[in-house]
C-alpha cells in the first residue's frame, strides 16, 4: 500500500495498551504495524459547548498519530447516545422494537459527522488512505468529499447489515446508504450482509450494479465485499501460554475438578443474547438430572453503555434469572451460574476460555464475534473444548465445525449443550483442528491486508477508466 494509513473511528485507544473491545484489539494492532494516524472522539463532552464544534487535540503514541475532537453534550447525546445507539445499533441487530426514531437525533448525527470531517480534512495528506470505521461513521467520507477531499476512502462495517426491508425502516435510510457511494471500498464482515446490500441498492438506492461487487449512483461507482474479520493469533496463543493465563486455568480446573465448566464472556448487550443463553443452560439443568451438581455456567459480562435505558432492562432481567437458577437448582456446594459483571483483564482471559469444556457463543445477532474465534485458539490441542456457536453471529459462515444453535429456541440450544458436553476426544480434536486452521488463515493480518489491498485496487482501476 502506498500513502499513509489514516483510519478513523468514533473511540479510539492509545494502541500501546491492550484494550477490551474488538475494534480496537484490531485497529490499533493495524496501527502499530504500519504506523499512521487515527482519529476520533476524545470521550471527552463538553457541557454547554456550542452544537457542531469541538476542539483537536494532536499527540503521538509510538509510531502512531492520536488526533482527537471533543463533543459538546447535545451532538454527543443527539449523535451518540441518540442516533447511533438508539437507532442504527438495533435497527443493524434486527431490533426494531428497540429502535427509537426521536426527531432530534439524525440533525446531531450529521452535525458530529461534519465536525469529524472539518476536523480531519486540516490533517489529511495527498496520497492518504483513510479506513472509516462503522456505524457512527457511515456519511463521512461524503462530509470529506463535499470538502474537496480527494483521497482513497474506504469504509468497514463491524455489525451485520439487516435486509432492505429492515433498513427501510430508519427514517433517513436512503440518504444514509446513498452516502456510502462516497467511498472507494464498502466492506462488511459477512456474505450475508453483502447479500443485504447487494439487494438494498438495487431495490431502494436504484443503484447500476455492474458486478457482484461493483454498483454504480450519481457517476460514482463503489466496490462491495465482505472481509470477516479475524483475530491477531499469534498474540493470543502467546498470551495463553503466559504465566497469567496459566495460572487462571491451573486455579480454575482445581476448583472445578469435580464440575464441567461452561464459559461466556460478552459486553452486556441486548444482541449477545445472554438472557436467552442462561434460560437454554436452565432447560439443560431441567431436562437432564445428570447435569446437576455437575455443569457450571461462568457468564462474565462487561457493562456497557449503561446510560441507555435497554441495557438497564438486560442487566435487571440477568440478575433475576441468574438468581432464580441458583436458587432452584444449586446446593451447599454447588452453584449452577457464576455471574461475573466486570471487564477481566486481557491476560487472563485465554486462561478462563482454556478451563472451560464448552464455549458458548450465543449471540441473537452479530456483525463477527471475535469470542469464538478467541476460544478456539486458547483450546489446549490435545484435550480442547468444544465451540457452542449461533447461526446468526457473522463468525459462523467461517467456523461451520462449531455445534451451531438457534439461541432462540432455548431447548435446541439445551440439547446442542448437551452433545457437547458428551463430546468425546476424537471428534473435539477433528473440529477444533479445522476451526482453527481456517482461523489461522483469516487472522486480523489477512483480514487488514485484504481490506487494503482492495482499497488500492480500487484507486488502480479508477486510473484505468481515466486513461481509457
Ligand atoms: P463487540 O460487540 O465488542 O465488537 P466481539 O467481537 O465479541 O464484540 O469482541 C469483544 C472483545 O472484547 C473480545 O476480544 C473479548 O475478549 C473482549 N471482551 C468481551 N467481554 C469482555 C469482558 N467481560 N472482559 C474482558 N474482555 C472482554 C464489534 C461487533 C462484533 C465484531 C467486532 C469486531 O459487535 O460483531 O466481531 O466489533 O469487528
Amino acid at each position: 500500500m502506498s500513502g499513509r494509513l489514516v483510519v478513523v473511528s468514533n473511540r479510539i485507544a492509545d494502541p500501546r495498551k491492550p484494550a477490551a473491545g474488538g475494534l480496537a484489539v484490531a485497529v490499533g494492532e493495524a496501527l502499530n504495524r504500519t504506523g499512521g494516524l487515527w482519529f476520533g472522539w476524545s470521550g471527552n463532552i463538553v457541557e454547554g459547548g456550542t452544537p457542531g464544534e469541538g476542539a483537536l487535540r494532536v499527540e503521538q503514541a509510538g509510531k502512531v498519530e492520536l488526533a482527537t475532537v471533543d463533543l459538546s453534550r447535545e451532538d454527543h447525546d443527539a449523535f451518540y447516545l441518540g442516533y447511533s445507539n438508539n437507532v442504527l445499533w438495533p435497527v443493524f441487530h434486527y431490533r426494531l422494537d428497540l429502535a427509537r426514531f426521536d426527531a432530534g437525533y439524525f440533525p446531531g448525527y450529521r452535525r458530529a459527522n461534519r465536525l469529524f470531517a472539518r476536523e480531519l480534512a486540516k490533517l489529511l495528506q495527498p496520497d492518504d488512505v483513510v479506513w472509516v470505521h462503522d456505524y457512527h461513521l457511515m456519511p463521512l467520507a461524503h462530509e470529506l468529499r463535499q470538502l474537496g477531499c480527494r483521497q482513497r476512502m474506504g469504509f468497514f462495517l463491524h455489525i451485520p447489515l439487516p435486509p432492505p426491508q429492515i433498513l427501510a425502516a430508519i427514517p433517513e435510510h436512503e440518504w444514509l446508504m446513498r452516502t456510502l457511494f462516497a467511498y472507494d471500498l464498502a466492506g462488511f464482515q459477512s456474505e450475508a450482509d453483502m447479500t443485504h446490500f447487494s439487494r438494498y441498492v438495487e431495490s431502494e438506492a436504484r443503484a447500476r450494479v455492474l458486478d457482484a461487487h461493483h454498483f454504480t449512483l450519481d457517476g460514482r461507482t463503489l466496490r462491495a465485499q465482505a472481509f470477516p474479520i479475524g483475530i491477531d493469533v499469534d498474540e493470543f496463543e502467546e498470551l495463553a501460554e503466559a504465566r497469567e493465563a496459566r495460572q487462571v486455568a491451573g486455579v480454575m480446573r482445581q476448583q472445578y475438578a469435580t464440575r464441567q465448566l461452561l464459559i461466556g464472556i460478552d459486553r452486556l448487550d441486548y444482541s449477545k443474547g445472554i438472557p436467552h443463553r442462561v434460560r437454554a443452560f436452565r432447560e439443560l439443568l431441567a431436562q437432564h438430572e445428570d447435569m446437576r451438581n455437575l455443569a457450571t455456567l461462568i457468564q462474565i459480562a462487561s457493562p456497557s453503555r449503561e446510560d441507555l435505558n435497554a441495557y438497564a432492562d438486560i442487566r435487571a432481567e440477568l440478575d433475576q434469572l441468574c438468581g432464580a437458577i441458583n436458587g432452584d437448582y444449586g446446593d451447599f456446594d454447588w452453584m449452577p451460574v457464576r455471574y461475573i459483571r466486570r471487564v477481566v483483564a486481557r491476560k487472563r482471559v485465554p486462561g478462563l476460555y482454556r478451563a472451560a469444556r464448552v464455549g458458548l457463543v450465543t449471540p441473537l445477532r452479530d456483525g463477527m464475534n471475535l469470542v469464538a474465534k478467541e476460544f478456539v485458539v486458547a483450546q489446549e490441542y490435545n484435550d480442547p473444548g468444544v465451540l457452542v456457536l449461533s447461526r446468526f453471529a457473522g463468525a459462523a459462515e467461517q467456523l461451520q465445525e462449531a455445534l451451531l444453535v438457534n439461541p432462540y429456541d432455548a431447548h435446541g440450544t439445551a440439547e446442542t449443550i448437551y452433545r457437547a458436553l458428551q463430546m468425546p476426544l476424537g471428534e473435539r480434536r477433528e473440529r477444533h483442528q479445522a476451526l482453527l486452521g481456517r482461523i489461522k488463515e483469516h487472522d486480523v493480518h489477512w483480514w487488514r491486508q485484504t481490506f487494503l489491498d482492495a482499497l488500492d485496487e480500487t484507486a488502480q482501476s479508477a486510473t484505468r477508466a481515466r486513461a481509457a
